[in-house]
């Protein structure tokens, strides 16, 4: 997978990867099997000595129906159903096992607009929207080793953030909040984006997301809570997109 996908740099992208490349694997040998079919079929009842015309059928024997339905069934419940069950499996066990009970995980509200995100995350007291809240313009930065946990709204429509390198991607949605999460395994800067079509700006809402050590996250954070204090102005309304992380209002 990593012909198309960037370096995976999550804690649970891989899952997302094997499923992929489960689906990559089993349709492309149906692919392959279906063309070898047609092909063997073109040969063997061609034109030939002694027959002058193509062999031809019209598929609507008893027999021919029944190893049609065979045949879908199998490759239904072989890709489709697997792939299901699978997902399903993963989805309970890991990405929507959310961290709402981890003291350690970092809340972030992400507020979607056209054409641009922001990232808020609490500060020092724990409450979303007061002065010590660090805001941050297109730029997610997350500690390595702790699970980063997301609430999503958007101003007008709808947006989804997608992080490539984290195989993450979750709508915004106006008028509703989303959540997701994710972890990083490994420091580094990858990109950030939207991933649904929203406007003439639409290409301009991307930006970084930056993954850092403990320490190296500890002292961005002290440098970006300073910087927000002295840039906080209650009559500016700079804490108008914040809203309340366990009500979503
Ligand atoms: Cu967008």
């Amino acid at each position: 997978m990593h012909i198309v996908l960037p370096r995976d740099l999550s804690l649970d992208g891989h899952l997302v990867d094997r499923a992929l490349g489960y689906l990559t694997v089993t349709s492309s040998i149906a692919f392959v099997t279906a063309l070898g079919v047609m092909l063997a079929s073109l040969i063997l009842h061609r034109a030939r000595a002694g027959r002058t015309w193509a062999q031809h059928t019209h598929g609507n024997r008893r027999r021919d129906r029944a190893l049609t339905f065979a045949v879908a069934l199998i490759l239904f419940v072989g890709i489709d159903v697997t792939l299901a069950l699978r997902a399903n499996r993963e989805l309970d066990a890991h990405f929507w096992r959310y961290p709402d009970q981890d003291p350690r995980a970092l809340h972030v509200e992400v507020t979607g607009r056209q054409w641009a995100w922001s990232f808020r995350t609490a500060g020092p007291d724990g409450r979303f929207g007061t002065a010590d809240d660090v805001v941050t313009l297109n730029e997610l930065d997350v500690p390595v080793g702790r699970p980063v946990y997301l609430k999503l709204r958007s101003r007008d429509v709808v947006h989804s953030l997608y992080l490539p390198s984290f195989r993450f991607k979750i709508d915004a949605i106006p008028g509703s909040t989303t959540r997701a999460w994710f972890q990083a395994v490994a420091p580094g800067r990858s990109e950030l984006g939207c991933a649904q079509h929203c406007g003439i700006g639409h290409t301009r809402m991307r930006g970084d997301l930056v993954a850092r050590e403990h320490a190296d996250y500890e002292a961005w954070l002290a440098r970006a809570e300073t910087e927000s204090r002295l840039r906080f102005d209650a009559r500016a309304g700079s804490a108008a997109d914040a809203w309340d992380w366990e009500t979503g209002r």
